[in-house]
């Protein structure tokens, strides 16, 4: 069936912040546990029927976070419809990363910014206001769920999907 839309979509963030928990779930595809580190990028691919109707061939860039492959990072990020920051709420650290990954990913060059907080691996360290206030600023839009939780009718395809269905 052919899809009627055909989006890219890039997850980017610290190393082990959840981005592959976030992307196989979101694909319905089971890695295998436990987690191994992506090696410089994985796409996934992944169809979406949205609220209206429509069929999404969505291709999930799943990125590498380790410095490793930074150099590398503003390549995957061209040509995306939507970028989703992926930190952990447990990890202020990969909070104050995100600055950078929107740097190096051109973050402005895509219609859509999603910064999505990882509430699933451990005590907060980033409160929502703190992060939802900076993703205001950023001209984000804010979500925050357990990565390992995701599915692929999670809101965070209906997000891209109302925003594309406007744009
Ligand atoms: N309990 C729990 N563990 C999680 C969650 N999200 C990620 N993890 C664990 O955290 C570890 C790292 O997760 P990954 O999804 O591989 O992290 P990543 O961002 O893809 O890391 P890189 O590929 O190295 O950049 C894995 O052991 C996951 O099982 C979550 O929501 N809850
Ligand atoms: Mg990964």
């Amino acid at each position: 069936m052919m899809p009627d839309r055909m989006l890219k979509v890039v997850l980017s963030g610290d190393q082990g912040v959840g981005k592959s928990a976030l992307g196989y779930g979101l694909a319905a595809q089971d890695p295998g546990v436990p987690y191994l580190p992506t090696i410089g990028v994985e796409i996934l691919k992944v169809q979406y029927r949205s609220k209206k109707g429509l069929l999404y061939y969505i291709q999930l860039w799943n990125t590498a976070g380790n410095v490793r492959f930074r150099s590398i990072s503003s390549c995957f990020a061209r040509g995306a419809f939507a970028q989703i920051y992926v930190f952990d709420k447990s990890d202020l650290g990969s909070f104050q990363s995100i600055a950078y990954w929107m740097a190096v990913t051109n973050a402005s060059q895509c219609q859509l910014r999603i910064l999505y907080g990882n509430c699933g691996k451990g005590e907060v360290e980033v409160p929502y206001e703190e992060a939802a206030n900076f993703a205001n600023q950023r001209e984000m839009l804010y979500f925050e769920q357990s990565a390992l939780e995701s599915k692929p009718d999670s809101v965070v395809f209906d997000l891209i999907a109302d925003f594309s269905e406007h744009y």
